[in-house]
């Protein structure tokens, strides 16, 4: 009896803490928030013996009796700045793959009335958190959100303490090998959020799928009234929408209206305004409707060709993952520069100051999970682990005009596990949002003679198909790239979604060979990519791989890479190769249909 006792305890207090992350607040920028960013006291932890032996890091004590020591302590002295990856903060830890433990203190006044929850941006990859010593949950996968309500928990004087982990395992998202730097630590910002007792707690709003008139949606509450009259207000449009929420705390809702459709040569967001008697929030939305008809992708019913680049979570002048604004402005002005509509967020979901910035200036997103090779497919918790990513990718960034696809991975090698997860991720994407597009990077392609034929069985569940090919590179052109032919059995809308080759900004030497790293090569091999794509017939997209060179621990040529994925259009300094013209022409030249 005991023992049956103890595990439904077990059970109950695992759901309990994965419940209390699994729902988010929508858009933690338009809340009353605190941030806890800044100096956090660290412990660095490599063999991760500080939660083990007595040691008890969390618990965070002092000596008080003749016989007491501890053999750890966090001092004012040694601190990592969050947000920021460890990695670049201390020369010791370039390449460190293990436990750090984070702690910050801060006052805050608890409000009667009020809740609090405690919202972590990102923290890569695991993490466990204590505040004030108590453990409130933990959290898996570094690129996504997570929440924990810590009403009735706070003091005046707080502390809060993470432990954190970034060594690889075999049954990680992504796994052992992968080819961006494995930068670690809480990576982006840390807020303290404060709602009404009743709030606003989530809601969805754009464009009814396929319409250009009818704003559809939900909005969720949460707190002690879950039935309560709310307000959907778009000053803009003078749309008044009232309605009440059912006792589960949710209201769905269809309203007619003609907004102007947002589009990147006109990136019109509305102020739109969510009340509930109690609480009110802010957001600026842009509503336009994607699809897809045969080869086509329809941008506001109309067929668009997209000039993306790759894109990774990565300031490569200072050897460091993104987390601003001003990172993402540096980044996204870089690919406008290039003459993109879009960009490819390569291979994770990035901080949420790109996608947001992505919708003021009008460029259209494909938004990706990092199932990126080399994933456990056959292990039971995979599915699990993805569809927790997507759940908190999605629902981060659902009122997002800018995100028209959903990535469900990269590079995958057909299996009979790999084909039943990412099918079953495709359906549960779609559950989530059936407005937006379904994608996936794959490599499974057949070459004979200068015919190329996509071979992946896993296109039937997409809406639109992403190739990488590294024709010039990894792979000789097998002929003439302008007698290139493709074949494509699906009939679906294809993106190239890589293709590249390397070069050290500087260094010249022959088109025709790839051994010296050349801009000549590279160069030549965009434009031998360009002589190919012309003759395909079914090519709505172009995702160069990639827009800047970045740091990966497996790039181990001592002269032209040390450290870096040389295959940038800029190299680390932002220095413009021969490649940059060579697309950047292509773009001037081709029409944004096709
Ligand atoms: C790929 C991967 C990308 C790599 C790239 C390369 O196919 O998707 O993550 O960085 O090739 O440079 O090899």
């Amino acid at each position: 009896m005991k023992k049956v006792l103890t595990v439904s305890l077990l059970v109950l207090s695992s759901f309990a803490v994965k419940a209390q992350y699994a729902s988010l607040l929508a858009n933690v920028h338009g809340r009353k928030l605190q941030s806890l960013n800044g100096k956090w006291q660290v412990i660095i932890d490599p063999f991760n013996g500080g939660a083990g032996n007595g040691k008890a890091v969390w618990k965070d004590q002092k000596p008080t009796g003749k016989y007491d020591f501890y053999e750890y302590g966090f001092v004012p002295s040694k601190t990592l700045q969050v947000p920021g990856d460890w990695n670049h903060q201390k020369p010791e830890l370039t390449y460190y793959e293990g436990t750090i433990w984070y702690k910050k203190t801060f006052v805050h006044k608890p409000q009667k009335n009020k809740r609090a929850f405690l919202y972590f941006s990102a923290v890569n990859y695991k993490c466990d958190v204590y505040l004030n010593n108590q453990y409130l949950g933990s959290h898996e996968g570094g690129f996504t959100p997570f929440q924990f309500e810590i009403t009735g928990k706070l003091k005046d004087t707080n502390s809060v303490i993470v432990r954190v982990n970034n060594r690889r395992k075999p049954e990680n998202i992504p796994a052992m090998n992968f080819d961006w730097w494995n930068y670690g630590g809480i990576t982006r910002d840390v807020s303290l959020i404060e709602t009404p007792v009743n709030y606003i707690k989530d809601y969805n709003v754009q464009l009814a799928k396929n319409s250009v008139d009818t704003i559809a949606g939900w909005l969720a509450v949460g707190g002690n009234n879950l039935s309560e009259p709310v307000l959907i207000n778009i000053p803009q449009l003078h749309l008044n929408y009232h309605t009440t929420t059912a006792n589960d705390g949710k209201a769905f809702f269809k309203i007619a209206a003609k907004p102007h459709l947002w589009s990147p040569a006109d990136p019109q967001l509305y102020d739109v305004i969510i009340s509930s008697p109690t609480d009110t929030v802010h957001e600026m939305i842009g509503f336009r409707t994607i699809q897809v008809k045969g080869t086509e992708i329809l941008l506001n019913g109309k067929p668009v060709f997209l000039k993306g680049v790759n894109i990774h979570e990565e300031i490569p002048q200072e050897k460091r993952r993104a987390y601003s604004e001003a990172d993402a402005e540096m980044l996204l002005k870089w690919a406008k520069d290039l003459g993109c509509n879009f960009v490819r967020l390569t291979h994770y979901p990035h901080n949420e100051y790109m996608v947001r910035l992505a919708d003021k200036w009008g460029i259209m997103l494909w938004e990706e999970v990092p199932l990126w090779q080399n994933i456990q497919f056959g292990n039971p918790e995979i599915l699990n682990k993805a569809d927790t990513m997507l759940k908190e990718m999605i629902t981060r960034d659902k009122n997002r005009c800018s995100i028209i696809m959903w990535s469900l991975s990269n590079e995958t090698s057909p299996s009979v596990d790999r084909n039943k997860t990412l099918t079953a991720m495709a359906g549960y994407v779609r559950s989530l949002d059936s407005t937006r597009l379904v994608t996936s990077a794959i490599n499974h392609v057949r070459y004979d003679k200068n015919t190329i034929t996509i071979d992946d069985s896993l296109c039937k569940v997409l809406d639109v198909v992403g190739v990488n090919e590294y024709l010039g590179w990894y792979v000789p052109w097998p002929a003439k790239p302008e007698d290139m032919v493709w074949e494509n059995p699906y009939n679906k809308p294809l993106i190239m979604s890589e293709f590249g080759a390397e070069a050290k900004y500087g260094q010249h030497g022959s088109a025709e060979t790839n051994g010296f790293w050349a801009e000549e090569r590279q160069a030549q091999v965009f434009k031998d990519q360009i002589s190919m794509f012309k003759n395909i017939p079914f090519l709505r997209g172009t995702c160069p791989w990639v827009l800047a060179d970045f740091r990966s621990e497996t790039r181990l040529q001592p002269v032209y890479q040390q450290g870096w994925n040389r295959k940038g259009l800029l190299s680390d300094k932002g220095q413009k190769k021969q490649a940059w013209y060579v697309m950047h022409d292509y773009y001037r030249h081709i029409s944004n249909s096709y």
